[in-house]
This record gives C-alpha cells, structure tokens and sequence, in this order.
C-alpha cells in the first residue's frame, strides 16, 4: 500500500509561523490577525479575531460575492417569487439551480426554481442604460405566469451605470395591482463577501413583504424557523420532526419558502435561529417591531436536534408539549443509536478539519463530537467576529467603509401588531432558571484549547494545513474539493453535501455518520497518485498514431 508521507506535526503556534512566512510582511501582518490559536473557554481575555474584512488582492479565498448572498443564499429557495437578475448572462447562469436547496410546490405547484430569469445585458445596455430592457423583462414574466412577486438582483455593471432599479420595480408594482415587485442593490462589489448580501436581501424582505399577512393563523406553538435553506433537503428533515412534535412552522427563511410564509410570519410566537449568520438581524427586527422573542438552535447533530426541541418545549411550557417532545426524542433517538454503535467505532478518534461559510464549520462539530472525532482546526469564509467570539461583541465591532455600504434599517415597535409574547417576568422566570435569549456563544467556545481557526481561508493555506496535519476529513465546497483529494485526504463538501443529505435532525444524522464512516476509512485517495508524482516526465501519444 502506497502511504502518503507524514510531515512531522508542528505545534500550533510553529505551524502559524510558518504559513505566515511565505507572505510579503505586509500580507503577512494582515493574515496573522486572520488566524488565531484558541484559548478556548476560560480565558480572561480571549485574543480576537480579524474578520469580515477584504480579501488581500492575489489571494485566492474561497468566497462569493454579494450578489450570491442575496439571490442565490436568500432568495434562491423561494419557489414562487420569480426572480429576475437584471445583468449579463453569466450571472444568472451560474446562480441557477447550483446550490442544491430544495423545494416542494405542493398542490399548487407554483414552482419557478428551476427556471433561470435574466435580462442578459449586452454592451449597448451598458452604454445606453438597461432600465428599459428592464421593465420589458418583468412585464414579460408577469405577463406569462402572474407571479405573487417578482425580485429584481442588480449585478457590478448594473450599480456602476447606475439603472434605478427601485423605481423601475416601483412603476411595475403599480401598474399590476396584484404583484408584489421590488429590487435588491446587491452588486456584487458591494461588501468584502456573499454576507453582505444576505443582509440586503433581509432588509427588503422585511420592508416590503414580511406582515403583509393579517389573518390569524392556525395551529398549535407557533414557530418561525429561521436560516434554514433546506439544502439536500434538511429542511424537509427538520418539518417532519416539528409536526411528529405538533409544533407548527409558518414560515421557514427561507428553504422550501413560499411568498406567502414570508407574508405571515409575524403571527408566530417564537423564532429559531439556525444561521446566526445570515439571519440574526430578521430575528432582531421581528422582535423590535412585533415582539416575538428569538433563540438560538442547531439541529445539526442527534444530541443538538434533541437539545433544541427541548429548549422549544421549555419556551411553550406546555405538558402536553413537553410530553410530546419526550416522546418524539425517544423514538427518533432508536435509530441514531443503532447507527452510531456500528459506525463510532470506526470513527472515534480520527480528525477533522471544516471551512465552511457562516455557520456549518460551528454546527458540524457536533456531528462529529457524535462520531468521536476530533475537530482540529476550523474557520468561516466570511463571518463576523459575533460568529466567532459570541454575540458579546457586537457593540465593540468596527464600523469600516464596507460595513457602512450596507444599510441599516430602523426597526420601530409597530404601533397595532407589536406584542410582546411573554411578559417581563415571565421572560426573566424563564433567564433566571438558564434559559438564553438572543444569545450566541459562538464557534470558538465549543472548541478545544489549541485549535487553530482561521477567517478567510486561502487555498495556499488549506493546502499546508492537509499538508502539516494530515487530518482524516477536509470538510469545505468545490472549489478546494479537489486539490485536497488529490493531497490523499478525504473530502466532504458541506454546502452542497456532494449531491447527498440530508444530514440535518435524526435521519439526517445517520445519514451523516455512514457517509464520514465510508470516507475516513477509505483508503482510495491515500493510495491515488498523480501521474507527475510517478513520473515527473510525462510522455502522450495522440489516439491515432
Ligand atoms: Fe448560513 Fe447557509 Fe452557512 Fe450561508 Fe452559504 Fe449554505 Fe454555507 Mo454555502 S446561509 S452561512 S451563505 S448556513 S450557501 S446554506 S453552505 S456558505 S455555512
């Protein structure tokens, strides 16, 4: 058997060291703030993290733009909003059906995903203004499928010639009567990353389609789920398991989301955070203007989908609730045991190493705390600090140019709908005996003394980390996927669960543990040799000769 060699390990700091001196001084002061040993819980003064900050120019990161947050991460999973990238073609294109979420149009059957809608700007457009060919496109799609609403994404070239794309939304919104239209200015340019789009893309659904529902709504614990997107179909995981639990979800933001879910979730009495990341601001501004308090919740992982139901049934406080939860955890947790003692043993020790965007290098751990193996260095694309640090943060955060591009919207208690769920002393009952509200610890809390986290990962350093560590499992998206398989380490891509999933809640989580079982004990990329590493001369023949 072909063994791969193995660098004799580096202390964390050592390996610091040495990823930093392959960098121009300057560079190398930047990154240095970028990559942090943690500390862990414990320490009086946790060191900080650099983040959310512009990629060095060169550097080859592993993020996406602006305009990705927005129409492909918050927007994309709607199934009958048509939306409309007003751009050349490539965007469009490459947003269309690539990030695997998931839907089920039901009875209706409203379903615009997997259509790809874009005014395809040629350089005339460019030169003359598209604002034209802009409304001819979305009289067009009205005009073809009646759509509820219709959203409008605005690409680089679209903010740098300056089309009013609000006003040509606003002029369409009035001459239909009947279809909700509105516009994102989410160039891609416009934040250091795809975060910055998720934050233009909330505050326009919160301005101009959240509430729009007034009919009370029907049924029991009523629950907003919020940054799920339902990729490979964890949503559709997570929904199963609410109605076993007779917890009712009226709207999801945004997997398997529909117009009108967005339009009635304010009727709910709790919201779930799952990704703090792309979503704490809804949560916030939902409770400033109606008062439905928020929580943080992981269903990623067994112990945490169990650990997050309880902690709904505690916020009810209903016996037959809590009775019920009970039950569902027994039942569900059957299955889940069995797995994990055929596939623990396997796993129980082995290493992991996850980059993954705002929230699933955090989330994923617990999935494999559950296998028992070890999670030895992990970080965000593009997270703030809070993801990191904790929420604690956030009033010392600063304000740089690229965070003020972004608009902050003024949230005001509205004065007929805003009612607070649950009164002071109920809510402060409910603290006092450790519950938290609005509250996230963070990633590096729940990570071990020593592990090494890095913001913005680069493929140089995700090449010297496989390198220096030689984890069991390399867990990040397609674009590192293969120059890590062919270092002879395993990889899984976490956004789109390589065409698997899903791997949220409990059949999820079995899912999951045979999946890394297969993948960590496989021995195919170890024994892979590049056809250079053989024979470094390389000699063809054409097929015809
Ligand atoms: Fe939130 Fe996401 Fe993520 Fe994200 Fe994403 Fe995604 Fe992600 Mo890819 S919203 S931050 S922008 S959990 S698309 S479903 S997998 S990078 S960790």
């Amino acid at each position: 058997m072909a063994k791969t060699k193995k660098v004799a390990p580096l202390s964390p700091t050592d390996f610091k060291e040495e990823l930093l001196a392959k960098y121009p001084p300057k560079v190398a002061r930047k990154r240095a703030k970028q990559i942090m040993i943690n500390e862990a819980t414990g320490s009086d003064t946790p060191p900080e993290i650099l983040a959310n900050v512009r990629t060095i120019p060169g550097i080859i990161t592993m993020r996406g733009c602006t305009y990705a947050g927005c129409k492909g991460v918050i927007m994309g999973p709607t199934r009958d909003v048509v939306n409309i990238t007003h751009g050349p073609i490539g965007c469009g294109f490459y947003s269309w059906l690539t990030r695997r979420n998931q839907t089920e149009p039901g009875e209706e059957g409203e379903n615009y995903m997997p259509y790809c809608f874009s005014t395809d700007m040629q350089d005339q457009d460019i030169i003359f203004g598209g604002e034209k060919k802009l409304a001819a496109a979305i009289e067009e799609a009205y005009e073809l499928l009646h759509p509820k609403g219709i959203c409008v994404f605005a690409t680089c070239p679209v903010g740098l010639i300056g089309d009013d794309i609000h006003a040509v939304c606003k002029k369409a919104k009035e001459k239909f009567g009947d279809c909700n239209v509105f516009a994102f200015s989410c160039e891609g340019y416009k934040g250091v990353s795809q975060s910055a789009g998720h934050h233009i893309a909330n505050n326009q659904l919160f301005t101009h389609l959240v509430g729009e529902d007034t009919k009370p709504q029907e049924g029991e614990y009523k629950i907003n789920l919020l940054g799920e997107y339902n990729i490979g179909g964890d949503g559709f995981e997570i929904d199963r398991i609410f109605k076993k639990c007779g917890i009712t979800c009226l709207s999801t933001f945004s997997g398997n989301s529909s117009y009108d879910q967005f339009a009635r979730c304010h009727h709910a009495d709790l919201n779930l955070v799952m990704c703090h990341r792309s979503i704490n601001y809804v949560a916030d501004m939902l409770e400033t203007k109606y008062g439905i308090p928020w929580i943080k919740v992981n269903f990623i992982g067994a112990e945490s989908m169990a650990k997050s139901l309880r902690k709904v049934g505690k916020y009810f406080g209903d016996k037959k609730l809590i009775d019920r939860i009970e039950a569902v955890i027994a039942e569900e947790m059957g299955p889940v045991k069995e797995a994990s003692a055929v596939h623990r043993p396997n796993c129980e020790g082995k290493t992991a190493m996850l980059f993954v965007g705002g929230s699933r290098a955090h989330h994923y751990q617990d999935l494999f705390g559950e296998l028992g193996m070890k999670t030895l260095s992990a970080g965000y694309e593009f997270a703030h600090r809070d993801d990191y640090e904790g929420r604690h943060v956030i009033p010392n955060l600063k304000v740089d140019a690229d965070s003020r591009n972004i608009e902050e919207i003024e949230v005001e208690p509205d004065p007929e709908l805003y009612n607070p769920r649950k009164s002071a002393e109920e809510m402060k009952a409910l603290e006092d005996s450790g519950y938290e509200f609005k509250d996230y610890k963070g990633m590096n809390a729940d990570m071990e003394k020593g592990a090494i986290l890095i913001d913005d990962l680069n493929q140089y350093e995700a090449e010297k980390l496989v390198e220096v560590f030689k984890p069991d499992i390399f867990c990040a998206g397609i674009k590192e996927k293969y120059s890590i398989q062919k270092s002879g380490v395993p990889m899984l891509q976490l956004h789109s669960y390589d065409y698997g999933g899903p791997y949220a809640g409990f059949r999820g989580a079995i899912n999951f543990y045979a999946m890394v079982d297969r993948l960590v004990n496989s021995k195919v990329w170890s024994l892979t040799k590049a056809p250079w590493q053989e024979n470094p001369e390389l000699t063809a023949t054409f097929v015809w000769e």
